[in-house]
């Protein structure tokens, strides 16, 4: 049952982004200016493009755009990630499908802690990507054991924001003071800390068995890596970073260019080298040092593909990877390859390549044979128009990208393990939910109210 005194989950998200949105600013300006340029370029879209317009407020997705944002964090222990979805959950967050990028040499997996529901989405569809480090692909076991003590004496979490999260799971909800509190104490969290809490030292030795574990063991909390604003224009945004003077990736992660997008695009400034403090150690005074670890990424989002669009399109990367491994250009064999995915909604829809929405068309009639008619008769008959389905989720190769350029490793080595979803769900505390199943709900909903609108004709 709900209680009238308390704000909605999806209130307490959206708070918690807008909070999250000021605190990346004010600790990365560089960010601030890449927000600005993605505001710029989707306006100079809309603008030429009323269809698309048209569409984004149809959809209710216009104010949702400048809304639309993720971030990451990068956790140590499992410990840390169970009390983290508890903590999502107060904001309606759940994990949402697995990740797992051992394979790329990023020595971590991960889910997206994300909203599931149509309105919730569409309320606010602020997620973030949670990977959870593997102490145990790291073969130095004297360092392996040094880093489970040094993660097992932080505390990341405000004893506030725990009693607060008790609080939520107990009454069912927060009242807006109460929320006003937690997101005050969740975001201390995901703060930026110049300070390491181990010497330089030791910090250069996590360093080397990998980057990433420097990241995540030196430093007494998973700070927030990176905040991503959604671009209507990938391309144009790109050359506009780097005519900004951005150190910009050097490629795009995802599908190439095309007309009607499909899943995820991204790319970034990369990772810029902070002032870090490392406290003395014996003998010695404290140091002043660098880290490399926070960037600022956008993203283009398209159409969430079915099991079979999803299977072509990771058989047309391959394909392209393949190529690039052997020395081509990676851009030109991308839009070769791709060239095979058909590039049209009609197409994609009617061969069930991509997820759509279904709705009566405005101002049509219900006439009584509508009941009989298959959708695809009713779309061709313009009685139902079919939206794409936004994909909401993240791409394991390209996230490895995203990994890979801004710690400065390559792909070049590669943990081969078996996938560790079992291992990864008992930390967590829960099962992480299948992606494919939600965007099926979502369409199969839409087709039932559809049928239930035509019967009333
Ligand atoms: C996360 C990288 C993955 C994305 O958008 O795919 C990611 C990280 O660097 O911690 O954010
Ligand atoms: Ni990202």
């Amino acid at each position: 049952m709900t209680n009238p005194t308390h704000v909605s989950s999806d209130e307490i998200r959206t708070r918690f982004a807008a909070a999250m949105s000021e605190m990346y600013r004010q600790e990365v300006p560089l960010y601030g200016d890449l927000i600005d340029l993605v505001t710029r370029t989707n306006q100079d879209v809309l603008t030429g493009d009323p269809g698309l317009r048209a569409r984004f407020e149809q959809d209710g997705g216009l104010a949702r755009l400048s809304a639309e944002r993720h971030g990451a964090i990068r956790l140590g222990l499992p410990a840390e990630l169970a009390t983290m979805r508890r903590l999502f959950a107060v904001m309606g967050m759940h994990p949402v499908g697995y990740y797992d990028l051992a394979p790329a040499g990023v020595p971590v997996h991960a889910t997206a802690f994300r909203p599931v529901t149509d309105e919730a989405l569409r309320r606010n569809p602020f997620r973030v990507f949670t990977s959870l480090l593997r102490l145990e692909l790291v073969e130095d076991t004297t360092l392996r054991q040094q880093a489970e003590d040094i993660l097992s004496t932080r505390r990341i979490f405000t004893q506030e924001v725990l009693d607060l999260i008790n609080r939520a799971e107990d009454q069912g909800g927060l009242d807006t003071t109460q929320a006003d509190r937690f997101v005050a104490a969740a975001i201390e969290t995901f703060r930026w800390h110049g300070q390491s809490t181990v010497t330089q030292a030791d910090y250069r030795h996590m360093l080397d068995a990998h980057r990433l574990v420097a990241d995540v063991v030196c430093f007494p909390g998973p700070h927030i890596n990176h905040l991503t604003p959604r671009t209507l224009d990938i391309d144009a945004t790109h050359r506009a970073m780097a005519a900004a003077g951005m150190r910009v990736k050097a490629s795009i992660e995802g599908p190439p260019y095309r007309r009607c997008p499909i899943l995820l695009r991204q790319t970034s400034f990369l990772a810029l080298n902070e002032a870090v403090l490392f406290p003395a150690g014996a003998g010695q005074e404290s140091q002043s040092g660098a880290h490399t670890a926070r960037f600022g990424e956008i993203e283009q989002r398209g159409v969430a593909l079915t099991p079979t669009g999803r299977a072509l399109y990771d058989r047309l990367l391959d394909l392209a990877r393949a190529d690039a491994a052997g020395g081509s250009d990676h851009a030109t064999s991308l839009t070769h390859h791709f060239a095979h995915f058909p590039d049209d909604e009609e197409t994609l829809r009617t061969e069930r390549l991509g997820w759509f929405r279904y709705a009566v068309t405005p101002g049509y009639r219900p006439h009584r044979d509508d009941s009989e008619a298959s959708m695809d008769d009713l779309v061709r008959r313009k009685v139902v128009t079919a939206i794409p389905i936004t994909y909401e989720d993240f791409l394991p190769v390209s996230a490895a990208g995203i990994f890979q350029s801004n710690l400065g490793t390559d792909a070049a080595r590669s943990y081969s393990t078996r996938s560790h979803r079992k291992v990864f769900e008992s930390a967590l505390g829960a099962q992480t939910r299948d992606e494919q199943a939600l965007y099926e709900a979502a369409q199969a909903r839409s087709v039932v109210q559809v049928r239930a609108a035509l019967s009333r004709g």
